[in-house]
């Protein structure tokens, strides 16, 4: 039977969020993406979520409607809005920036606490050099080994396909 999936794509700043919804949705992906104001150490790119972005893709007999959220704490308030009546949710990690790591544990742990729905880890940036496999993550993380933690290159359809496939059978 075909499902209508609410899927939301969580992660910290800069994780890949905006970019793995970009390169799946079947149509223009609403995004609220804005100039960043403050410097942060790093970060060369201009622009950051600051509300959420909304794409579509229909994936075998399932329609997922994905929500990104912002990545900078300051905009925390969004997760409360877009988690209730999800069904599962993306964790996106920098895998070749392990200084997120932290933040991401604190995630998962806010979105499992407050939402019991499966959920994938995906090692994102594996096409960067001296990207942390998902091995690696999952040690860094301190993950369960019962936790999916999939490798993950935001900007390459088909991972990302693979990464959603695979949450969806957990759904
Ligand atoms: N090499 C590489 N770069 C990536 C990948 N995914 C995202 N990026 C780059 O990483 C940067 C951040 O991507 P975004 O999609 O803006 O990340 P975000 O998680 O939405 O960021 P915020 O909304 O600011 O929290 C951009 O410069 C992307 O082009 C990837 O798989 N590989
Ligand atoms: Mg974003």
């Amino acid at each position: 039977m075909s499902r209508s999936l609410k899927i939301v794509v969580s992660g910290p700043f800069s994780a890949g969020k905006t970019r793995f919804i970009k390169t799946i949705s079947d149509i223009d992906v609403v995004s609220t993406e804005r100039k960043i104001t403050r410097r942060i150490e790093g970060i060369t790119k201009k622009t950051t979520t600051v509300a959420m972005d909304y794409g579509r893709v229909a994936l075998g007999e399932d329609v997922l409607h994905l929500y990104g959220t912002p990545g900078q704490a300051r905009f925390d308030f969004m997760w409360e809005i877009l988690a209730p009546e999800m069904d599962g949710f993306v964790l996106l990690v920098d895998a070749a920036d392990l200084n997120t790591v932290d933040e991401a544990r604190e995630l998962i742990a806010m979105f499992t606490a407050a939402h019991a729905v499966p959920y994938v880890i995906a090692a994102n940036k594996q096409d960067m050099e001296g990207a942390a496999s998902p091995a690696k993550l999952r040690r860094a993380l301190d993950a369960d080994p019962d936790i999916l933690i999939m490798p993950c290159v935001a900007s390459r359809k088909t991972s990302v396909r693979q990464v959603l496939a695979q949450l969806v059978e957990l759904i």
